[in-house]
């Protein structure tokens, strides 16, 4: 039985994604070769530790290369948290290798990077992939956060590759598979392993950019999704006129998704953890400045308001990020006796027995359910799991309480109705948008054209990206120029560099320049759903942080 689709799905799948200038032809490219580069910072370790593919070039793509001749046999793998575009990523590598032989074929490893290492595969073929072009998720091969760290599971991934006839393996990821594909395309290049790398920046946190890669995919997707949704929030506050919505949004460590929202909605109050944590904002000064906000609105009769909160601030308060730096020793010297204690009360009166008088205080004023969250597991790359620690509760809850203080002062009068809500797994799978689209296809067809070009050890690159795709740059940048030296579990570890909100740069200040107004009169946009038919102004609308960027 045929499986039932949507009618914007089966509208969705005729649409063809736009791609550069340089690949219009076909994914055989011409390939001229820029000044070799260093790693930006630490360049003699990150050499020293990429002997084979460091200090390379980035490549630049024309159009008019002629194709090799032969067919290649080319995997992919999804890696990490959901993203939209990820499907049509795998669709323009498929249709890449297909322009420069048609019997090239192509492999998914399913279930994120454990499958190459399980050799857990599935051909991709024409029918295959017809039914997943344009659509959101993964589903298509799955993902998973395995680390690929390991020689025993490089070598064995190296085993499956040859069985499977694999020369190329592309990783579609976020800053830390990323690192890994680096990790692996080092390996393989010193071993003679002939099986060429390629990484695909990808992460609604849109963390993953520097100088060379301008964004990663699926952030304008899932932030169109989330604004949409904090502008229906916004407008239900402003009809209602009755409550305080607290909305935490994903977006890891960095706050790019709230600070994007916020340009697009102009909600009351947005927080940025980057500026949190270059003011040495405590959490009490955090709840303040919130109250005041509260206060001021009330002063009008406005007894509503919209707060954005990004998901990773609890890590950028500074007390609170020494007590989190203390949990994460804690938790990994004791794990076996942690994880043996079954009730909760027990876990935390545990955890403050080991940690020292300050951070015991901190953890202290916590709620239980905070003070538990805050012990969770950690991701398999050490991250901890700041999705599941409820901040939007715990800040509604202490702005309630500041209030009560503030009104016994007789500082404020008005009242405090809250709503809380979380948005992350609502935007990550959406259908992409026509940006998203274009750009995922994009980043595909031009990995197709680094394996066409026999390169390794690179990431596919699409740029000029505030204009329209008609005037797009392709190519490659080396893995290890975006690499630098970081301190992780008291290690010193090769990394991406994971990219922060910067308060120098436009996107921020553009925010900090309309905050003041945007906190006190009600100024809200409602950005509606994204539209992937109409005029272009609409339906290719870029986000405020690109065109910012770019300006
Ligand atoms: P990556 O793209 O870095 O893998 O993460 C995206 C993300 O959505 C984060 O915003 C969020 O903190 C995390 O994944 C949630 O992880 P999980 O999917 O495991 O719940």
């Amino acid at each position: 039985m045929s499986k039932m689709i949507s009618a914007l799905q089966k509208v969705r799948k005729e649409y063809a994604p736009k791609l550069p200038p340089a690949l219009a032809n076909g994914a055989a490219v011409q390939v001229s070769k820029g000044a070799p580069l260093a790693a930006f910072a630490d360049a003699d370790k990150i050499a020293a530790l990429f002997p084979t593919t460091s200090n390379m070039p980035d490549l630049k793509f024309t159009a008019g290369g002629q194709p090799s001749g032969k067919p290649v046999n080319v995997a992919v793998i999804l890696s990490g948290g959901q993203a939209p575009g990820g499907h049509n990523v795998i669709a323009g590598i498929y249709d890449g290798i297909k322009s420069l032989n048609p019997a090239s074929r192509m492999f998914g490893f399913k279930g994120g990077p454990s499958g190459l290492v399980d050799n857990n595969y599935v051909e991709i073929t024409d029918d295959f992939m017809a039914e997943y072009r344009n659509t959101g998720g993964f589903d298509m091969i799955g993902s998973g956060r395995t680390k690929l760290e390991k020689i025993e599971q490089f070598d064995k991934g190296a085993v499956n590759c040859e069985k499977l006839g694999i020369s190329a393996l592309v990783i579609i990821g976020g800053d830390d598979s990323n690192t890994n594909a680096c990790l692996l395309a080092e390996y393989y290049k010193a071993k003679n392993v002939p099986v060429q790398v390629i990484g695909c920046p990808k992460t609604i946190d849109g963390d993953l950019k520097n100088k060379f890669i301008e964004t990663s995919f699926g952030f304008d997707t899932a932030s169109k999704v989330y604004s949409e949704l904090i502008g229906n929030i916004s407008r239900d506050a402003n009809s209602a006129k009755k409550y305080w919505h607290f909305i935490k949004l994903m977006g890891r460590s960095a706050s790019h998704i709230t600070l994007e929202c916020a340009l697009k909605t102009h909600v009351n109050a947005a927080i940025i953890s980057e500026e949190v944590a270059a003011k040495k904002q405590t959490l009490a000064g955090i709840v303040d400045n919130l109250a005041q906000i509260v206060a001021r609105r009330a002063e009008n009769k406005e007894n509503f308001g919209v707060v954005l909160i990004p998901e990773g601030l609890i890590e950028f308060i500074p007390e609170i990020k020494v007590l989190i730096s203390e949990l994460n020793d804690v938790l990994a010297a004791n794990a076996d006796e942690f994880a043996a204690i079954a009730k909760p009360e027990d876990k935390i009166a545990y955890i403050i027995g080991k940690l020292s008088s300050d951070s015991a205080g901190v953890y202290k004023q916590f709620p239980a359910t905070i003070q538990l969250q805050l012990s969770m597991d950690r991701d398999p790359h050490g991250n901890v799991q700041v999705s599941q620690i409820e901040t939007e509760k715990l800040l509604a809850r202490l702005v309630g309480d500041r209030l009560k203080e503030m009104k016994a002062e007789g500082k404020y009068v008005g009242k405090f109705g809250t709503q809380t809500h979380f948005f992350g797994y609502e935007g990550r799978c959406a259908a992409p948008s026509n940006f998203d689209a274009d750009y995922c296809y994009s980043l595909g067809y031009n990995a197709a054209a680094i394996i066409g070009s026999g390169a390794t050890a690179y990431m596919s690159y699409v740029g000029n990206l505030s204009k329209p795709a008609s005037e797009w740059t392709a190519g490659a940048v080396p893995l290890t120029a975006m690499m630098n030296v970081e301190h992780r579990h008291g290690e010193d570890k090769p990394v991406i560099k994971k990219a922060l909100v910067e308060l120098d740069d436009a996107p921020f200040k553009e925010f900090a320049s309309k905050r003041d107004i945007w906190a006190v009169e009600t100024s809200f946009v409602y950005p509606g759903p994204i539209q992937y038919f109409g005029p272009a102004e609409v339906c290719d609308a870029k986000t405020e942080t690109i065109i910012l960027e770019h300006k």
